[in-house]
């Protein structure tokens, strides 16, 4: 395992997809890609890993990630942000189809190394989560479970947070658990660290 901070060189937009069948794909170039819900925290969280305001396009209203977007890091890794599934107030069809097409990019992509798994802090961790991070073990890739927006948990969801953090830890011994908040930068540099080993 590497250590050390990992140096950003440069950052920059690469490429939307509607689907996984026209993503770039390069032996030499690991990807690293951020699910979860709509409004879990994942366009954010890659604006704080790139040191970049608004590459990623945050925003207040859930659902605005619908495309697979690739952006680039030093050159060498692709980090990919998936839609945002499961916003409560998408259509049945919607909603479907943006599961579908995190599915399909995990289902078909070669190159994909880490998969962060995007939770809110102060929810209870979802049954297709679970399955994201079952599915990426039994690919070889491997998941970390990131529980974003920190900053915002109360006395009594952090004892919340940490009572189901245990049982995570029995149910999925070899997952990776980080605490995240990229208000107040919290895990932000153990976060980016973790791409060093590729
Ligand atoms: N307090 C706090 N708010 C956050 C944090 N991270 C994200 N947010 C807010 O949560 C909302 C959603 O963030 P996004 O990064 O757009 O979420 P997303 O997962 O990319 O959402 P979709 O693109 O819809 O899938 C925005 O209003 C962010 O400002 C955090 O660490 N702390
Ligand atoms: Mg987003």
């Amino acid at each position: 395992m590497r250590t050390g901070n990992l140096i950003i060189h440069s950052s920059a937009f690469h490429s939307s997809h509607v689907d996984w069948t026209k993503i770039p794909e390069n032996p030499t170039m690991p990807q690293i890609a951020f699910c979860g819900r709509s409004n879990a925290g994942k366009s954010s969280l890659l604006n704080a890993i790139l040191e970049r305001k608004e590459i990623a396009r945050v925003s207040a209203t859930p659902g605005k990630t619908r495309l697979i977007n690739f952006f680039l890091l030093n050159d060498h890794y692709f980090l990919v942000d998936l839609p945002g599934f499961g916003y409560a107030k998408a259509s049945n069809q919607t909603r479907d189809d943006l599961i579908d097409i995190v599915n399909g990019y995990l289902n078909h992509v070669t190159t994909l190394k880490l998969l962060f798994v995007l939770c809110d802090s102060a929810r209870d961790l979802p049954e297709e989560e679970k399955l994201l991070i079952e599915t990426a073990f039994e690919k070889n890739i491997k998941p970390v479970l990131i529980r974003t927006k920190a900053d915002k948990l109360n006395q009594k969801d952090k004892a919340r947070l940490k009572k189901e953090t245990k049982f995570l830890e029995q149910e999925f011994p070899e997952l990776l658990i980080f605490p995240t908040s990229t208000k107040t930068k919290t895990g932000i540099l153990e976060i980016r660290n973790l791409l060093l080993e590729y």
